[in-house]
């Protein structure tokens, strides 16, 4: 895209899965906001198969230039931007649709790994410098999240546009029933983390490096 041309980013975030009645990321995503990009919205239904078709759909149709993905990480911290989506659906929870897989690839012929296109780091400090708990994940884990970061990152590859996933903690109003000590963090401050990503991406030059066609 030409460098003064208004951006696109495409915020994504997931339903309520795993017996939960709420999923924090679509309340963080509707709370968003975005100021000198064009936003685009989309709730992922928590469906191993549904999602990266949905992603994949809206991507296509929409053409951004940041796609911006959120999921619940239940029982972590601190909201973590992830480093890598991996080629593997592993999970004892079953998704949305009742499925449940075992050491099962995503992609027969894709690539073992693909590292996020935006920096995890530099999002980690952005959120620090604002006072928010933040870190980098080496694991997207290989559940519902990681098979749509791998989808964008894959779809992405060899174009200008830029991925990356980050995973906010349980708000508070899940933690009933849940263990003693189980982290949270308010609605508000996950808004504002995710407010502060957003306004990190309009900030940034699509044209950092990406992961080239093999
Ligand atoms: N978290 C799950 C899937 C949906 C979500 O919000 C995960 O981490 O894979």
């Amino acid at each position: 895209m030409s460098k003064n041309k208004e951006k696109t980013i495409l915020l994504t975030a997931f339903d309520a899965f795993g017996g939960e009645r709420l999923n924090p990321s679509a309340l963080a995503a509707e709370g968003a906001v975005c100021d000198g990009a064009r936003l685009v919205k989309l709730i992922l239904p928590t469906s191993y198969t549904r999602a990266p078709t949905l992603l994949h759909e809206t991507a296509e149709r929409e053409k951004p230039d940041f796609i911006l993905m959120l999921g619940q990480a239940g029982g972590r911290r601190g909201v973590t931007p992830e480093r890598v989506a991996i080629n593997c659906m592993d999970s004892p929870i079953a998704d949305n649709d009742g499925n449940i897989y075992t050491d099962q690839t995503i992609a027969a012929d894709g690539r073992e790994a693909y590292f996020a296109t935006v920096s995890p780091t530099q999002l980690v400090n952005a959120l620090k410098n604002e006072g928010i708990f933040a870190y980098v994940s080496n694991s997207a884990g290989t559940f519902v999240c990681n098979r749509v970061m791998y989808e964008a990152l894959s779809l992405t590859c060899g174009t200008d546009t830029r991925a990356e996933f980050v995973h906010l903690p349980f708000i508070p109003e899940q933690l009933e029933g849940k263990g003693e000590g189980t982290p949270s963090l308010s609605l508000d401050e996950a808004t504002r983390a995710v407010n502060i990503i957003i306004k990190e991406l309009v900030r940034l030059d699509t044209f950092e490096k990406g992961n080239e066609k093999a």
